[in-house]
């Protein structure tokens, strides 16, 4: 009797839905598919961020070597005035984009007035960035990034005016960061929805693959990230909470760890991963905040939103603050929502 049994058994792998592992492109591409009314402007946008992003890092990379050559925004060996990292990073920025036409206007942490790139008043779109956020921690090799947003325009009668730029954060329609740190990670969200994803660089093949895929950062964390030596010049509700974070007590997980870098990307990164709070609060020396609302602020608030965490002054929800000029600064408090939420009722005088 033939005996029926396959050789080798070959069962089909389980259907996967996860995604881990396609390029960024393709991640983009798929997005766009999943739009039958789309353009494809915002796709071509997202990938000259991507293209900037691979350009930016083979700067980064070289930083080091770049500064023994004397390349650091003085006289290089061959007599010539060469640009700092972050004026470099800026300008790919502002090329890749201008390379479109989609993009109507920039606006940069590292320019006073907002750039226009394209003359055309129907161009859809204006991106915020910080091309080069942390740059006193390039010379000293510590992890640095990029910060960006993408806002729609509402009028076409005319060429972008600053007026496009100064939305609140909660009508961005993607944001997200590039962090140079042990490899290059390109993190992406268009929102809640669509979810919060994380794309490692190969520099072998110079594409960034789906490594993290839909972050959600942790409820509640173990450390806090703040400047301490501010301890000062903080508010008595900040050191009052900052007390509270170091006492013990095993029911609530305290003391907390401290970690602070200094790179926002790098702090802010750490914890959407692994949950906590980050907080750079108001202080006599800077009223207002340090960090900037449009390029710092505003694109960090949008992706903890979407991925469960929260983002505040403070006292107020970070998007929905409506800018009045472009490079207003802003207290600003990052994290898991349950570490926000105490932030918050100190402030409050709560606790
Ligand atoms: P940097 O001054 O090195 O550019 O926004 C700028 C920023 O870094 C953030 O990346 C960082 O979180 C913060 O400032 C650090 O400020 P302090 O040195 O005052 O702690």
């Amino acid at each position: 009797m033939a005996d029926d049994t396959p050789l080798v058994s070959w069962k089909s792998p389980p259907l996967s839905t996860s995604r881990v592992g396609i390029t960024l492109e393709t991640y983009i591409l798929e997005g766009m598919m999943g739009h039958p009314a789309a353009t494809g402007a915002f796709t071509s946008l997202l990938n000259q961020v991507g293209l900037a992003a691979k350009l930016i890092t083979s700067k980064v990379r070289r930083a080091g070597l770049a500064n023994v050559l004397g390349y650091t925004g003085q006289t290089n060996v061959q007599g010539e005035e060469v640009q700092k990292l972050d004026e470099v990073a800026n300008e790919t920025l502002i090329q890749a984009l201008g390379r479109r036409s989609h993009c109507a206007a920039i606006a940069s942490e590292e320019v006073d007035e907002i750039v226009l790139l394209q003359k055309d008043p129907r161009a859809p779109y204006v991106m915020v960035f910080d091309p080069l956020d942390g740059s006193s921690n390039i010379d000293v090799n510590i992890s640095i990034g990029t910060i960006f947003g993408i806002l729609r325009r509402h009028e076409h009668e005319h060429v972008a005016t600053e007026q496009d730029f100064l939305l609140p954060g909660k009508d961005l329609l993607a944001a997200g960061y590039v962090l140079y740190g042990s490899s290059t990670l390109l993190v992406l969200t268009t929102g809640a929805k669509s979810g919060v994803h994380g794309f490692t660089y190969d520099p072998t093949v110079g594409e960034f693959f789906l490594s993290h895929e839909s972050i959600r950062i942790p409820d509640k964390g173990k450390t806090y990230s703040i400047n301490e030596g501010n301890c000062a010049l903080w508010t008595e509700p900040v050191r009052r909470w900052n007390a509270w974070i170091k006492e013990e007590d095993k029911t609530t997980g305290r003391p907390y760890g401290q970690r602070y870098v200094g790179s926002l990307v790098a702090d802010a990164h750490r914890t959407l991963l692994k949950g906590g709070i980050f907080a750079y609060p108001s202080d006599t020396k800077s009223p207002d905040g340090k960090l900037r609302l449009l390029y710092e602020a505003n694109p960090f608030a949008f992706v903890f939103e979407a991925a469960g965490g929260k983002a505040t002054t403070g006292t107020d929800r970070i998007l929905d603050i409506v800018p009045q000029k472009l490079h207003q600064r802003t207290p600003l408090v990052l994290g898991s929502s349950r570490d926000v939420d105490v932030f918050e009722q100190f402030m409050r005088g709560e606790r």
